[in-house]
């Protein structure tokens, strides 16, 4: 017998091991603990020297053959070491060997010869939360017989913390939705029985962040975000999650980092950086790049936040654009074709959504050079005899690259030119001369 008592005014008392005073117990614990402020150290004292002299005076009493104690109490733990003994328990008054027997079957407990009860099976509290043992004890020849009540309290012990199934996850949420979704599925594990073995919450280690996790009878894990996600504002966060039972006092479990990632929507179209351009070329050339187009897009995913394409809309245009948004010209335009180009350019992300505003695109096309002679020229030709050869232009050259007004000049050359031959060959049909050739 264990009798304990603390601090002042019998606030607590604690009874421990197998006793008899379990029937005193409430009463002297609800005396101690209405009157506690008013006991005094002394009354203390002196009722627990009472109580204990009644409980001597109960142990040697003369019964006859029987159990010291009618009924025996004690309060074990789910985890307590098998093949050990839990109580002793004793049977006095015949002579000869006592021979005990629990009545029960199927118990985790045995007696033996000397009324030493013993664990000979692990216990489990979700299976059974108490014991009460009926033993019967045998002696003189069986013409002794006493029965007692043994009643085991089986303890639910939180012996183990809770741990997630694996020491990893990764973690996504879709952009614009709640549910956070673990790959593996989330699970934590409890080996404990009954509440110690239930994992009660999930709390996040770091504060400030829009999760909330939830868990059920089985320990599979679910988060949720109590906003909907904007992976434009952030994509990713870092966070650790630690796991409690439901235990008296509860145990956590080693916290598991986690990144989840926000996975992006395509929400936005391109968009261009300018609302037009405008360039200049000539004639008669080529060009790889003309002008560089740029738009951009809103969205953070690589494939709905990136601009994949380029398209040129208008018929039959002779530029191209690339990929990456620049206008190109392959085949020269020749004097034929017009002098402005006008038409839109649409930027596709990779994700295939088309830019709403186009860009709109001016090209002027310039007529910058021509191929003409150049020189001085004769305004009077002589011929001899009407005979022979006479440079008209002995000093022409050719200009590949000449500007309009030149032109203009030129050609007022060559229109000057024919009335000149015309002339000379009048001149030369006066003095009988039939050809003059130019050369
Ligand atoms: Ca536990
Ligand atoms: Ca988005
Ligand atoms: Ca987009």
């Amino acid at each position: 017998m264990y009798l304990l008592a603390q601090a002042t005014g019998l606030q607590n008392v604690e009874i421990r091991e197998e006793n008899l005073l379990r029937p005193f117990f409430s009463d002297f614990k609800l005396w101690g603990t209405e009157n506690a402020a008013d006991v005094a150290a002394n009354d203390c004292r002196v009722f627990l020297s009472v109580f204990l002299a009644f409980c001597s005076s109960l142990e040697f009493e003369e019964r006859g053959f029987d159990f010291v104690q009618d009924e025996y109490a004690r309060a074990i733990t789910e985890y307590h070491a098998i093949d050990k003994a839990v109580m002793h328990i004793r049977a006095v008054g015949c002579d000869g060997p006592v021979k005990y027997t629990i009545t029960e079957s199927g118990t985790p407990f045995k007696v033996d010869d000397k009324g030493r009860i013993w664990l000979i099976e692990p216990l489990n509290y979700e299976k059974a939360k108490s014991y009460v043992l009926n033993v019967k004890a045998v002696a003189g020849n069986e013409t002794c017989i006493a029965h007692a009540k043994v009643h085991f309290e089986i303890v639910n012990m939180n012996k183990h913390a809770p741990q997630f199934e694996f020491e990893k996850y990764s973690c996504d949420i879709i952009e614009n939705t709640r549910d956070i979704r673990f790959n593996p599925p989330m699970r934590v594990l409890d080996s404990d029985h009954g509440d110690a073995g239930k994992v009660q919450n999930i709390t996040i280690v770091e504060s400030g962040l829009p999760f909330v996790f939830t868990v059920d009878d089985k320990g599979n894990v679910k988060g949720r975000a109590i906003k909907d996600m904007d992976a434009e504002e952030i994509t990713d966060y870092f966070f650790d999650i630690i796991a409690w039972d439901g235990g008296k006092p509860p145990k956590s479990s080693y916290p598991v980092s986690l990144e989840c990632e926000v996975d992006d929507v395509n929400e936005f179209t391109p968009q261009f950086k300018a609302d037009t351009y405008e360039a200049r070329i000539h004639r008669e050339m080529t060009y790889v790049n003309i002008i560089q187009l740029s738009a951009e897009d809103k969205d953070v995913g690589i494939v709905s936040g990136r601009v994949c394409k380029y398209t040129i809309e208008g018929y039959n245009m002779p530029f191209k654009i690339s990929d990456k948004g620049v206008i190109s010209l392959d085949e020269p335009l020749g004097p034929e074709a017009y002098d402005l180009y006008e038409f839109t350019v649409d930027a596709i992300d990779c994700g295939g959504m088309m830019s709403k505003k186009s860009a709109k695109v001016a090209i002027n096309v310039e007529t910058l050079c021509h191929q003409e002679f150049i020189g001085p020229a004769k305004h009077e030709l002589v011929m001899q005899q009407c005979t022979g050869k006479v440079y008209v232009t002995p000093d022409i050259t050719l200009n590949k690259c000449a500007r309009k007004q030149e032109r203009l000049t030129s050609l007022l050359l060559f229109t000057w030119r024919p009335p000149q031959a015309w002339a000379v060959t009048e001149i030369c049909m006066k003095h009988q001369m039939h050809t003059l050739s130019v050369e």
